[in-house]
């Protein structure tokens, strides 16, 4: 705890510089808990001490870390991007890192470009209506660091899908379709890391595979067929080999942390039931900043095209349900998104553990209807730096 005269000292210069004081006012012992990297070990020599001499704070407390901003080379959880953003930073050789992810995304209701359609205006068109739909997932991922360069990573979800429909006759019924989802192995390069100075900076390449373990032969019953093939979005897994090339930048200052990532999905061929899912293209950028040691609060955009579905399974009939209709698949969306991190002491039993959260809202779709409408996404996350 810190004394009341401390406090107002932290003030004072917050007001001053516009820093919060922190790394003014630290005394030595405490400083023993931040990562050579942390964002609160990088006091400016030159232009800190003056400030912390006219404030009278001792020269012993003015602790001047004289270790690089490790930015994208992550040793403390407040480096990562939001939870929702996956490959977004890079290891050091030898790191090793577990996480865990929950993710719920609502769907309800239908539209066509970026007009709302109403169920019955829909069943004008086909006999049965899908109205909602929730997806969750459980991710599972681990990543290391071979060398300073390059960082491996793997993951892969429990997906279970649930979709309710209303048919003409207006009958009601829901169809549920879970299972393992296609794994995906990316490597991680690193291209530029500019930690020194004010402002670090950081680039590095993602280049993935999606190895489709996942399956696409789901089934369940519905009001005219026992046991019949769900349709394309209650699948699991894309059936194909999928490419996930994309780029991250992130960048740092003391207090703020902010990022772009570009992720595409190009499907390799097409799988044994004659299809292949559309490529994707996604680009989210966001804006963070910390408050005190262990909590910072973000703000992301992630904006999404994606296509139609080329080819067709010959077990659906696209005139039924939208959902089994190729040409009714592709869509845009942009979702605003709001996180918080939650980093761990880095002595005691959590070291090394963040716990995050991202809640986000579409403020734009528009989808080659009539398709289901996204209402809001919701990921939870967990990661641990391994000890060793
Ligand atoms: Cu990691």
């Amino acid at each position: 705890m810190y004394s009341l005269s401390r406090f107002w000292q932290r003030l004072a210069v917050t007001m001053a510089c516009g820093c919060c004081g922190c790394c003014l006012t630290l005394p030595t012992s405490a400083m023993d808990d931040l990562s050579p990297s942390s964002p609160l070990s990088q006091g400016d020599p030159v232009q800190d001490q003056p400030v912390a001499q006219a404030l009278g704070t001792p020269l012993g407390e003015v602790t001047m870390n004289p270790g690089p901003v490790q930015i994208g080379n992550v040793s403390m959880p407040y480096d990562h991007a939001p939870i929702g953003v996956m490959g977004d930073h890079t290891h050091r050789q030898g790191e090793w890192m577990l996480s865990y992810r929950y993710g719920w995304m609502h769907m309800d209701g239908n539209r066509n470009g970026s007009s709302a359609l109403s169920d019955a205006q829909v069943l004008g068109q086909f006999p049965v209506a899908p109205t909602e739909m929730n997806m969750q997932m459980h991710m599972f991922g681990a990543m290391v660091a071979p060398t300073d360069r390059v960082t491996l990573m793997a993951m892969v979800p429990f997906v279970k899908k649930a979709m309710a429909h209303r048919t003409r006759g207006g009958q009601v019924f829901t169809t549920q379709s879970q299972g393992m989802g296609d794994l995906t192995a990316t490597g991680l390069i690193r291209l530029l890391d500019r930690p020194n100075g004010r402002v670090a900076h950081h680039i590095h390449l993602n280049t993935g595979v999606s190895i489709p373990i996942g399956s696409i032969e789901q089934r369940d019953d519905t009001p005219t067929a026992r046991n019949a093939n769900l349709p394309y979005p209650m699948q699991i897994g894309s059936g194909t080999w999928d490419l996930l090339p994309g780029v991250t930048y992130t960048g740092k200052t003391d207090h703020w942390n902010w990022g772009t990532q570009a992720t595409s999905t190009v499907r390799l061929g097409h799988n044994k039931r004659d299809y292949r899912l559309g490529n994707r293209l996604a680009v989210t950028p966001w804006l963070a900043r910390r408050f005190g040691r262990y909590i910072s609060t973000s703000v992301r955009l992630n904006g999404q095209i994606w296509g139609d579905i080329e080819g067709a399974d010959g077990g659906l009939n696209p005139r039924m349900i939208q959902t089994a209709n190729p040409a009714l698949q592709s869509g845009e969306r942009l979702d605003l998104l709001f996180g918080v991190n939650v980093m761990a002491p880095r002595k005691g039993i959590l070291k090394g553990q963040r716990l995050a959260f991202e809640f986000g809202l579409p403020v734009y779709q528009r989808l080659a209807g009539p398709q289901l409408e996204t209402d809001f996404m919701l990921m939870g996350g967990w990661q641990w730096l391994l000890p060793f």
